[in-house]
């Protein structure tokens, strides 16, 4: 990839917390993972702990990457490999496929990252994992957008609760940095999950899926959060520039994921 290219991605995580990348796959491509989502979200409702709550009409699901039928053009993605190896270094991990579900009535969730900030990072600054986001659909007004207050990723949030929400009385100040996103099909973003953020209130009678990749440099130990593995079979698909980016169990047989990584502090909603 391109140099300069590289280095205005990363200087926009570095400073803002989050970059974007237009059309960075065809329509075709996410009508596709569009149908994978839909499907995996069906099956995760009809089982207990398939799903995990955000707040109300809202949801977060953890699969395992050979549901995907466009996991490894996903996870090759030029971009995002030369961005995902300059900030977390070479030898990243792929830790994490889930997607959030905000449903047709999701109310707006209250401003938080989703992880405390890590010790490492508060000790240098150097930031030990990112969040790839794909929306399935294209994203408009009412369909409750993302929202991300840029630079919030290097506050320390000592006063967060939980490490992950901030006071109220910080709200007005994210409100002011607030960045709505309105990704189209195609689209994709890479950000710090640490950047402070929440889906807005979803008015409309749609749905707006986003996949989530998360990716850490090694040792920073989201994969404790999560349960991905994949079959021998998949396994054997997949390339070597691929395979050495993931360190999930190799098995026989996959189970479904039953949610670890639950956010209580976004169950209710936001108090606002
Ligand atoms: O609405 C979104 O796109 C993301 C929601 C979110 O940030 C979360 O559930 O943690």
């Amino acid at each position: 990839m391109d140099e300069a290219r590289l280095a205005a991605a990363t200087t926009r995580i570095e400073q803002d917390g989050i970059v974007g990348l237009p059309g960075a796959f065809e329509r075709s491509w996410v009508e596709r993972l569009g149908e994978d989502v839909d499907a995996a979200f069906t099956e995760a409702l009809a089982r207990e702990g398939g799903a995990v709550g955000r707040g109300p009409n809202r949801y977060y699901v953890e699969i395992h990457p050979e549901q995907l039928r466009g996991f490894t053009e996903l996870a090759t993605h030029p971009w995002i490999d030369a961005v995902c190896a300059a900030v977390l270094g070479p030898d990243y991990q792929i830790v994490e496929v889930g997607f959030d579900v905000p449903l047709a009535g999701a109310v707006d969730q209250p401003w938080h990252r989703d992880f405390p900030m890590p010790q490492e990072t508060k000790e240098t600054g150097r930031l030990t994992s990112l969040a790839i986001n794909v929306t399935t659909v294209d994203t408009e007004e009412d369909m409750g957008p993302f929202e991300i207050a840029p630079g919030t990723h290097r506050e320390p949030g000592e006063e967060f609760e939980h490490g992950m929400f901030p006071p109220q009385e910080n709200y007005p100040r994210y409100r002011s940095l607030a960045a709505r996103k309105y990704p189209k099909m195609g689209d994709i973003s890479i950000r710090s999950a640490l950047t402070v953020h929440r889906g807005t209130a979803n008015v409309s009678r749609k749905s707006r899926p986003v996949l989530v990749l998360g990716v850490d440099a090694p040792g920073a130990g989201n994969d404790e959060r999560h349960d991905t593995a994949v079959t021998k079979g998949f396994w054997e698909t997949l390339p070597e520039s691929l395979r050495r980016h993931l360190h999930c169990p190799v098995v026989d047989r996959l189970q479904p994921i039953t949610q670890k990584h639950t956010i209580e502090g976004l169950v209710m909603g936001a108090a606002d």
